[in-house]
Order: structure tokens, then sequence, then C-alpha cells
């Protein structure tokens, strides 16, 4: 297969887009267009100071090469949950997401669940009895909680994360499934910032896993390529190893799925009803972070149980 542009050898096919590049090409091509989408979508701008939440995994550090490359001024923060038994999860990918903010000399923000706050997100789980076998559902809480908290204590604008277009494409079949209204409305590529809450973004909603890996790969970005223990088995790896198999047969099917949802919504498809959807926030008087709870936060009210 030859580059669309120059004519030369393409090292990555993209039938989605009718084109296969060359490694400088695809290097050169793949920043430019999450550029065009940062400004369609009004994500930020140059002036603005953005924090990357990172992972370790291939994602969230190609997003923060591609805003580095692109001029922007971006931080990374890190998050050691403290998943390590079995494999060392959490420790090897803090070593990486480290190496690669010293190689760069950029600056990275970590917070250390055991240090911080005395016990790991696996105990946590397990004390609070957040989740029967798995902890995900205390860890989207913690992972929420830190970043807004970094965000806010550190004054940046926005707070950007490494979601690609089949973990947005997996979201969405979940929620049409299960016509999860709320969720529905809410899920986009910029959630606005309201009431202490940091405006989110996903810069690389629009780009397939395979072009992610192949970005990392390319550029000779060391990565975790283990996923999280607790990932195995979890619909949303069913969900996208289904979008995988109609992806092979029809090109184009999560591209397609996900921004021709964007569309409709625009549209109204998905218009704000009357009634209240998006809960009203208040302070937490323990934290000072916005949360719906009654009084104290469901975080601190995690924190507080584990600690009587
Ligand atoms: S939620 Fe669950 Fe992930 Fe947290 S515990 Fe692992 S699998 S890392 S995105
Ligand atoms: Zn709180």
């Amino acid at each position: 297969m030859k580059c669309k542009k120059c004519g030369g050898k393409a090292v990555i096919n993209m039938p989605q887009h009718n084109m296969g590049l060359c490694k400088d090409d695809f290097l050169q091509w793949l920043p430019e267009q999450m550029q065009k989408h940062i400004k369609k979508q009004k994500m930020f701008t140059p002036e603005e100071k953005i924090l990357v939440a990172v992972s370790g995994g291939k994602d969230s550090l190609a997003l923060w090469d591609m805003l580095n490359i692109l001029g922007y001024q971006a931080d990374g923060l890190y998050i050691a949950l403290g998943i390590d038994e079995g494999i060392s999860y959490s420790s090897e990918s803090q070593r990486l997401t480290e190496k690669f903010a010293n190689a760069r000399g950029l600056n990275l923000h970590v917070v250390n669940m055991t240090a911080d706050y005395g016990i790991d997100l696996p105990t946590l789980a397990k004390e609070t009895r957040r989740g029967r076998d798995k902890p995900c559902s205390s860890c989207g809480l913690v992972k929420r909680h830190e970043m807004n908290r970094i965000a806010r204590d550190f004054g940046y604008d926005v707070l950007a994360t490494g979601h690609n277009l089949d973990d947005e494409a997996a979201t969405l079949f979940s929620n049409t499934l299960q016509w999860n209204g709320d969720y529905l409305i809410r899920q986009h590529p910029v959630l606005a910032e309201r009431d202490g809450l940091a405006r989110k973004v996903k810069p690389l909603f629009r780009f397939y896993e395979k072009e992610m890996a192949a970005y990392t790969l390319l550029r000779g970005i060391e990565y975790i390529y283990d996923e999280c223990p607790f990932a195995e088995g979890s619909t949303s790896t069913q969900y996208k190893e289904l979008l995988n198999q109609l992806e092979h047969e029809h090109p184009g099917t999560k591209i397609h799925f996900f921004t021709k949802f964007l569309s409709a919504k625009k549209k109204g498809l998905f218009a704000e009803p009357t009634t209240k959807i998006v809960p009203e926030l208040h302070i937490c008087p323990k934290c000072g972070q916005p949360t719906s709870a009654h009084e104290i936060c469901t975080f601190c009210r995690m924190m507080d149980r584990v600690n009587q």
C-alpha cells in the first residue's frame, strides 16, 4: 500500500478514511487532526493551562506528547492507585510515566493513595464494600475527585483525558443499550466548567485505538502494555470486541456511530428536558469540592468510613 500524501511505503492503513500513510506523514497528520478538532470543539486555547490525566498507557502518553509538540502548556497528573497484587501494574505505569516526563522536562503531579490517604485502592474498595469483586466504582470516584482537586488547587483551566474513539463508541453503545438518557445527554468530548467542576475535554475522541498504538510505536514512546488487571472481562471490553467485529466488516462503523450521535445531539435529538437531569451541586464542607450528595461528598464519606 502507498502513502496517500507522498507515494512512499504506507505503514498504516486507515480504511475508514480511505487512506494509508507513511511514517513521517502519519506522525504529522495525527497531531494536525487533533489540533483541528481542539479548535472546532473549542476545547482550549494556547493561553490556557492544561492538566493531562496520565495513566502510563499509550493514549494518555500520546496525548501529552502531541499537546507538547503543538506547543500547549500541558502538565501531567498521575494517580498511583496501588494496584500491585500479582503484577506490578501501578508501580510500572508510574515508572514509565515519570520516565516520559523526565525525558522531555515536563511537569508531573503525582497523587499517591497510600502516602496521601493511607490506603490503596483495592483495600479501600474492599473495606467500603463498593463493588463486589472489582474496585472500579471506587476507582472512578477517586480519580474524578483527585483530578478536580489538583486542577483547582494548581489553577488549571482544563482537564484533558486520553479517551479515544474506541472508548467513546463503547460507552455510547452501553448507554444506548440501556437507554441511559442522563448519560447520553452528558456524553460529549467537551464538558463545560460548572459549579467548581473543571472543564473536561477528550482531544482523542476522533482517533481509533489502532491509530494511537501506531503513533506511540512510531514515536518510540514506552508505555505499559498490560491493562489494569481489573479491566479483564468487563462489559466495556466486550462491547469493544463487538464493535471491532463490525468495524472489520464495515470500516468506519465506529467513527460514524459516534460522530453521527454528536450531530444528532447538535440538532436537538437529546434536548435538555424540562425536569432537572443534571443534579444541583453544593460544596462539601470537608474538602471544599462540589458534590451532588447530601452534605459531605461521597469521597470524604468513603475516607471517613475507612478511617474510623
Ligand atoms: S476503573 Fe477499574 Fe480502570 Fe480503575 S480499577 Fe482498573 S479497570 S484502572 S479504567
Ligand atoms: Zn469532600
